[in-house]
């Protein structure tokens, strides 16, 4: 087929149209992006060996594109379409989550670019989860809302008509791919009129604010869409100044020399108006912002490290306090890069410099790569981490929760179901990563 869109260009320019889309919708994440742009240009401005070493790691052209966003699912057949649009996107399912840990009744997976070329272009992610029914105790709250879903369809005709042709051709031609991208999107849009009527609502959300989310309106409206920045810490204490009310505290690690996995923070559920059936007005409250900072990714031991200090560290009463908790139990986290490689903590990704070029020959499949870092022949990398922590990280979801909603948990995921329910096993991230380690160390002729 003449003039086809790849899968790289279709997600950039659905990335681009959910931005867009989100910003008309709520105003305060054009702001976010505003204060996100501002403190990456300082940070960059002030730091220029940052900056070379993004610019040399591929980062720096994907940080002004790289969002991720976050939407939830009623049914099985939500939940594989999903997967299929994802899937022209060069969107793949990586992990399960189980957020009943968290006391949110879903399990949910991230759509995610997983090769090297596609992450370094945009590494467009969304968030996705399916409501546990059987975890609604009401059984005719638990039909009500099996039926409720059962009535709507989240997508366009066009919609899946275009997947399917997609899934035929293996490719659009560049109308196909726009037109995709339009339709697509109207899955994700906000609609003010919910499906229910007030009281139904009222129902739903007594059981669970997010079973209201999922249930009573007509598309799964993207419910965040996140920025990464370079420093949380200054975005956290500029919110203010940008008219936007931080949550308290800052989620994930400390701050770091080598910042590790993600930390993140948000801005509080916004109250909007809604129409129930029979034009009564009421409010819903499920749409946020956040941002993030990522680092490298964590190997299964450097992982379980982490676990073991964040649980150590506990949770401070104000950012300051809990910022210094963490900052004290991660002294035993070592905070270099030459220790988190020797120690086996984190991955990494290996290039030859030019000068590791001319001795290519002097390299063996199994060399120590320590030596040759010495010697300038070889530059290790940390690999940024894509992936999410939102089980050690409840802190976003209960500050999106009412205050009178504590986290309770509601029985132990179900990792087969959701896999049944999706259509096919999600990826492991370790795996993945593993699996770029090894590459780049082939490609340097070290495996
Ligand atoms: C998903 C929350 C997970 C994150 O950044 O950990 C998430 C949701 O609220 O639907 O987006
Ligand atoms: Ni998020």
């Amino acid at each position: 087929m003449a003039n086809t869109l790849t899968a790289d260009e279709i997600r950039e320019l659905f990335s681009q149209a959910m931005s867009a889309m989100y910003q008309q919708e709520v105003p305060q994440y054009a702001t976010l992006l505003e204060l996100v742009a501002d403190v990456n240009l300082a940070v960059l401005e002030s730091n220029p060996r940052l900056h070379e070493r993004l610019a040399n790691a591929g980062e720096l052209s994907r940080l002004n594109v790289e969002r991720h966003g976050a939407i939830r699912v009623g049914t099985a057949d939500e939940l594989a379409t999903l997967r299929r649009m994802f899937a022209v996107m060069g969107m793949q399912p990586v992990s399960y989550y189980d957020l009943s840990q968290a006391g949110v009744p879903v399990h949910s997976t991230a759509f995610r670019p997983v090769e090297d070329a596609a992450l370094a272009r945009n590494p467009f992610r969304i968030f996705t989860s399916l409501l546990r029914p059987e975890l609604i105790e009401n059984r005719s709250l638990r039909e009500t809302a099996a039926a409720i879903l059962a009535r709507r369809d989240i997508f366009t005709p066009r919609c899946r008509a275009l997947i399917a042709l997609h899934e035929e051709q293996g490719a659009f031609s560049e109308a196909e791919g726009r037109e995709f991208v339009r339709e697509a999107l109207e899955t994700f849009r906000w609609h003010r009129h919910a499906t229910v009527d007030a009281d139904t609502y009222q129902a739903l959300h007594r059981e669970h604010r997010l079973i209201a989310d999922v249930v009573c309106f007509p598309g799964c409206h993207i419910n965040h869409l996140t920025p990464r920045t370079l420093d949380i810490d200054r975005v956290q204490a500029l919110m203010p100044e940008y008219g936007i009310a931080p949550k308290v505290l800052i989620e994930g690690p400390p701050r770091r020399e080598v910042p590790i996995l993600l930390r993140q923070t948000s801005f509080k559920a916004l109250d909007e108006p809604v129409l129930f059936a029979g034009e009564h007005q009421g409010t819903h409250t499920a749409r946020f912002g956040e941002i993030e900072q990522r680092g490298v990714a964590l190997t299964p031991k450097g992982r379980e490290l982490y676990d073991a200090l964040l649980a150590e560290a506990g949770t401070g009463k104000s950012n300051l306090q809990h910022q210094q908790q963490l900052a004290d139990a991660f002294k035993a986290f070592p905070d270099s890069e030459l220790f988190l490689r020797r120690r086996e903590l984190a991955y990494f990704r290996y290039r030859l410099t030019p000068a590791g070029e001319a001795h290519r020959h002097a390299f063996g499949r199994g060399d120590d790569p320590q030596p040759l870092i010495e010697r300038g022949w070889l530059v290790a990398q940390p690999i940024t981490y894509e992936d999410f922590l939102p089980v050690s990280a409840a802190g976003i979801f209960q500050s999106n929760l009412g205050s009178d909603e504590q986290a309770r948990s509601q029985g132990s995921g179900s990792r087969a179901d959701f896999e049944a329910a999706l259509g096919c096993p999600v990826l492991d991230e370790f795996t993945l990563y593993q699996q770029a380690e090894d590459r780049s160390k082939r490609r340097c002729g070290l495996l």
